[in-house]
């Protein structure tokens, strides 16, 4: 037994060290690393993909450099990157083509699906069940407003909140004069909506909205059939539910978060929701009072950003599997930025809810996966 144990101790010394000499190890080196100050400057001037993608990389070594430092209370450090991400946040992206087609793959397996602690039994979070699924291919983001507009002008597509000629709309988004005028138009169960004319994907905001620095934010108002029709055009397709909380818990069993189960580790915001009181008192501590550029979040070790938070996401399943009607619920995963756990604890992977096919919102967004 300690032969093995002396013969593996020397191989893996060997692997590492002796063998070195004659591997090519010596030309891996890193190009070395720029000053914070000089990359910051780079980062902001030439406001570039190929920039921010820089960033990213440093962002993700500077994050791993913390953690010695964060233990000693260095909390400097992490206002540093904090500034990092800000900045990265503020970036025009110009090349869109690998945000549109950046996809994770997703290890086909036996799961761990919903939950045995409920938070909202009417939702059926729970029980926890087994799921088998595929290999497949999981948007890395939420789908951008870029890219749909793509897809409109490829196809002329109308949506169907233009063709009704109306959206639901958050009140804060409205005038106090404007919520007056509206009142028959408020939705009485939930009466911090609106049912607004004119909104829709284009004019999110609002109908004098627009789309003017919004194009690498999710695009919203796309009902369930609005995103089955895009994934198709892109050889795509929705997630299913099970596929979709596979993909949100990154490899890791029974936890609340694609990251784990502390909702802000190291005391940063890792997702996209509501801080302070529903619904007026929007802190927006997380940087954002509506939604956030589809890369600002990234969750999870699959490579996926705002699973949970920021906009919720259609997937294909239907809420009641013998639900034959006209519009029938579909499942939406991920909650949104109007989500607080107060009211709306549904940023976990194992939370769900639902709204009818044809149903759109400031709120609810989509990606699409793909067979692998
Ligand atoms: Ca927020
Ligand atoms: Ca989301």
């Amino acid at each position: 037994m300690k032969i093995i144990a002396y013969g593996i101790v020397w191989l893996i010394f060997t692997q590492s060290h002796g063998a070195a000499e004659d591997c090519g190890c010596s030309k891996l080196n890193r190009e070395p690393k720029e000053d914070k100050e000089q990359l910051l400057q780079k980062v902001c001037q030439q406001k570039s993909r190929s920039a921010s993608s820089h960033y990213r990389d440093y962002y993700g070594e500077l994050e791993q450099e913390l953690e010695p430092e964060i233990q000693k209370g260095k909390k400097q450090l992490l206002k540093d990157a904090e500034e990092f991400r800000c900045k990265f946040g503020e970036l025009e992206h110009q090349e869109l083509e690998p945000v549109i087609h950046a996809m994770s793959l997703i290890p086909g397996g036996t799961y761990n699906v919903g939950t045995n602690e409920p938070h909202f039994h009417g939702d059926r979070e729970g029980p926890e069940r087994q799921e088998k699924i595929n290999d497949f291919y999981l948007d890395k983001y939420e789908v951008t407003n870029d890219a749909f507009s793509i897809f409109v002008k490829d196809t002329n597509y109308t949506t169907e909140a233009e063709g009704f000629g109306d959206s639901f709309l958050f009140k804060t988004l409205l005038s106090t004069d404007e919520q007056k005028a509206m009142e028959h138009l408020r939705v009485a169960s939930a009466p911090w909506w609106y049912k607004v004319s004119g909104v829709s994907w284009r004019h999110p905001n609002g109908k004098d909205s627009s789309l003017g620095g919004l194009e690498n934010h999710p695009v919203v108002h796309v009902t369930w059939r609005d995103a089955v029709a895009y994934c198709k055009w892109m050889g795509k397709r929705l997630p299913t539910e099970a596929e979709w909380e596979v993909a949100c818990r990154g490899g890791k069993e029974r936890k609340l978060f694609p990251w784990g189960n502390k909702l802000m580790p190291r005391e940063e915001h890792w997702l996209n929701i509501w801080q302070g009181d529903f619904p007026e008192g929007n802190l927006a501590e997380d940087g954002f009072e509506f939604t956030s550029p589809v890369d600002t979040f990234r969750q999870n070790t699959f490579d996926l950003y705002n699973m949970v938070g920021n906009v919720w996401e259609w997937t294909a399943d239907l809420w009641d599997a013998n639900d034959m009607s006209e519009t029938p619920n579909r499942v939406k995963k991920g909650g949104s930025y109007l989500c607080h756990k107060s009211y709306c604890y549904r940023y976990r992977c194992a939370a769900r809810s639902q709204n009818t096919e044809d149903s759109s919102a400031g709120n609810l967004g989509f990606r699409c996966a793909k067979d692998a």
